[in-house]
């Protein structure tokens, strides 16, 4: 081997190690060489970065609802999805959920970018959700941002195809066409757009701190997100 390749060699190990020991549970995943077989949907924490909602709240409100769902999945998985390892919705929920017991093999947390979750992390998720706007279009950072921007503009024809705009609690599955480098390079079929209850006064639809609304409207958005993962995974 030249010089060149041998540094790149190490460091691919280096980069691999890195990871295994940021997220462990990919590592015990791919140990079984069949993770990409493995149905898995990925999804940010829906409300609670622009959108502003109670981080704690919605926590209950994730393990409620993948306690519920944890059981319909067959062979398939869900996986919360954030950027950093201060993450505190990642903190909270992989605290509450191994005091449930959830199965880990079955629901877990990962640090990463949605939108480069196999080349970036190992991690093979063939669905991802997105916490969407209501005109469903791209822009307006976070996460709604990211992907439309990974996938192109395919992402945006095939979403309109399927609908103009959502309310809070919806959601709407979108395939993506096989020539989106989302679907090409991280092996992503479809994503599903969801739209969570609302905090911030400078956005549409502002619950102005009604967590009984909030909390009804944030558990109907991961009921549809989770009844869209399973009909298309069945
Ligand atoms: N990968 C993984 N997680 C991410 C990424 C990423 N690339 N980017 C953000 N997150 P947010 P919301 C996490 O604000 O609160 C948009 O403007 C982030 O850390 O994206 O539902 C839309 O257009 C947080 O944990 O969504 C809407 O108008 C989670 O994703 C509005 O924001 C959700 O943060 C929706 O606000």
């Amino acid at each position: 081997l030249e010089g060149q390749e041998i540094t790149s060699l190490l460091s691919d190990a280096a980069g691999e190690e890195v990871k295994r020991i940021e997220n462990p549970e990919v590592a015990s995943v791919n140990q079984n060489g069949s993770s990409s077989d493995v149905p898995t949907l990925a999804f940010p924490s829906l409300s609670t970065s622009d959108f502003q909602f109670n981080n704690d709240k919605a926590s209950d409100v994730i393990i409620e609802k993948v306690e519920e769902y944890v059981n319909k999945l067959g062979n398939a998985r869900l996986v919360l999805v954030d950027l950093t390892h201060g993450s505190k919705i990642l903190s909270l929920v992989r605290a509450k959920a191994a005091q449930k017991h959830i199965n880990p093999k079955k629901f877990f947390t990962f640090v990463g970018d949605i939108t480069r979750l196999y080349t970036g992390g190992g991690l093979c998720c063939n669905v991802i959700a997105n916490a969407a706007n209501w005109r469903l279009k791209p822009g307006g950072g976070g996460v709604n941002a990211a992907i439309f921007s990974a996938a192109g503009p395919a992402l945006e024809v095939a979403t309109a195809e399927r609908a103009k705009s959502l309310y809070p609690g919806n959601s709407v599955i979108v395939p993506l066409p096989s020539t989106s480098p989302l679907c090409d390079r991280e092996g992503v079929t479809h994503v599903i757009h969801v739209l969570g209850p609302n905090m911030n006064p400078r956005r549409p639809n502002c619950l102005h701190g009604d967590y009984v609304k909030g909390c009804e409207i944030l558990r109907k958005a991961y009921t549809s997100l989770f009844e869209g993962f399973l009909s298309i995974v069945r």
